[in-house]
């Protein structure tokens, strides 16, 4: 069977940037198809990041998606960094004048379906064989298989809001679109685990054995990772060794206490950084991890995928109401821009805090002194703060 249908915008992927997307037109009456490779209880249950930045959570609370996570989202004013035995707290507040908020982001891409939901604007999960044509007419169609049909969905505009393996970026031909990547030789083992949270704000611990991090989801449910190798095989990690590791990375030489529980789940998340530029091809417009990707040291990846679809959105809405393209043709600058900072900081965070394989010793002494300069500084402290909480959304380009 053959079917075709027709929309503003196409977006392809239901993650945290197709979802907010599809929200942010809607609200300037745009209409758009959200198209999605998983299931719905795929993508309400995939565990990812847990840190909103305070103009993420405002945007959620303006566009009237931020009632749960009022409620349940956990205020977090400062960090902890955690080296030679010791804690040193950042002070958000203080140094920054504002703080994150703790919700998963399964939470919110639940927050978000319901939105759609309630309107009943359409989303396809289960969709496959999604494939771009004619990107670079006016016309650009989305061809996908659903529920045993081919549809051909005729657009105005394409979202590639697919994420790091998806397929849109890939759809842009080699000479238009330039990539820049960095790998890090480590990955990291997450779990998440019924177990109240050992410290009231998350603990970014640098240790000869390798980098632990305490964070959770709430008040009864801890998130921790620990460094391991990108190859690292699961199965040779059984909850016990897990737990060892972490007590051993997270001890302080005052007697820290690190609580336990069932691991409800386990994977291993690679690191890397990548960019790609520019994030427009005629008349896609790539979003989120499709365009880019940071290590999740900095705790950004789906801060950026907000604030790419916050100029997004604007950009389409100029176009269809008011015909003017200039927003669009400013989109990929005024993102990029933001990029490089949060890769810079996500970068910096990452080579502050892991154990680097092969690293000299006086290499070993440097980021030693890197993080007794950053906990001791109120000039690098604040630099810190003001990168965690997320930097302003609206520069004017350069
Ligand atoms: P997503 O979330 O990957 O969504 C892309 C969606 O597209 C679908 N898809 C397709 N659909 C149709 N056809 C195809 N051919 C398709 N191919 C793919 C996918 O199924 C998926 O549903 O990208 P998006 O929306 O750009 O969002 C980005 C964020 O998910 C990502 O940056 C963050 O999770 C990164 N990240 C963190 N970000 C933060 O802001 N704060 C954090 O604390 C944080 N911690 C993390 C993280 C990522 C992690 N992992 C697992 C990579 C911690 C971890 C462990
Ligand atoms: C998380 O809670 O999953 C989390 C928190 C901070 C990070 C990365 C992940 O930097």
């Amino acid at each position: 069977m053959m079917k075709t249908m027709r929309t503003q915008v196409g977006i392809v992927g239901a993650g945290p940037a197709g979802l907010l997307l599809a929200h942010l037109l809607h609200l300037r009456g745009i209409e758009s198809v959200v198209l999605e490779a998983r299931s719905r209880e795929y993508v309400e249950n995939r565990q990812r990041a847990g840190v909103l930045e305070q103009g993420t959570a405002d945007l959620l609370v303006e566009t009237g998606l931020g009632e749960r996570m009022l409620r349940q989202g956990l205020v977090h004013d400062g960090v902890m960094l955690r080296f030679a035995g010791r804690t040193h707290r950042i002070d958000f507040q203080r140094l920054a004048g504002a703080g994150v908020r703790i919700y998963g982001q399964h939470e919110v891409v639940r927050d978000l379906i319901a939105a759609r939901r309630a309107y009943e604007g359409p989303l396809c999960f289960e969709v496959d064989g999604v494939r771009l044509e004619g990107i670079t007419s006016a016309n650009p169609t989305i061809h996908f298989r659903h529920e045993g049909a081919e549809v051909e969905l005729a657009c105005e505009l394409v979202a590639g809001c697919d994420g790091f393996h998806g397929v849109c970026r890939p759809s842009i031909p080699s000479d238009e679109i330039r990539f820049y990547e960095r790998e890090f030789p480590f990955a990291w083992l997450g779990i998440l685990a019924e177990a109240p949270p050992s410290s009231s704000e998350l603990i970014y611990a640098h240790h000869e054995r390798g980098f632990a991090l305490l964070s959770m989801r709430s008040p009864t449910i801890s998130r921790l990772y620990l460094q391991c190798a990108p190859n690292e095989d699961l199965a040779a990690w059984s909850d016990d060794r897990i737990w060892s590791e972490l007590t051993t990375r997270l001890a302080t030489r005052d007697g820290f206490v690190l609580r336990d529980g069932p691991i409800l789940q386990k994977g291993v998340t690679p690191m890397r950084a990548f960019v790609a530029e520019p994030m427009r091809w005629g008349r896609l417009f790539l979003a989120g991890d499709a365009a880019h990707i940071v290590p999740p040291t900095g705790a950004k990846g789906m801060n950026l995928a907000v604030a790419d679809v916050r100029w997004l959105a604007e950009a389409m809405g100029a176009f269809f109401h008011q015909r003017d393209e200039t927003l669009l043709e400013q989109y990929s600058d005024k993102c990029i821009r933001r990029v490089w900072k949060v890769e810079r900081f996500s970068s910096w965070m990452t080579s502050m805090l892991h154990r680097i394989t092969g690293q000299s010793e006086f290499e070993y002494r440097i980021q030693l002194a890197e993080l007794d300069y950053v906990t001791s500084s109120e000039a690098a402290r604040k630099t810190l703060a003001e990168n965690y909480v997320g930097l302003p959304l609206y520069e004017a380009l350069p």
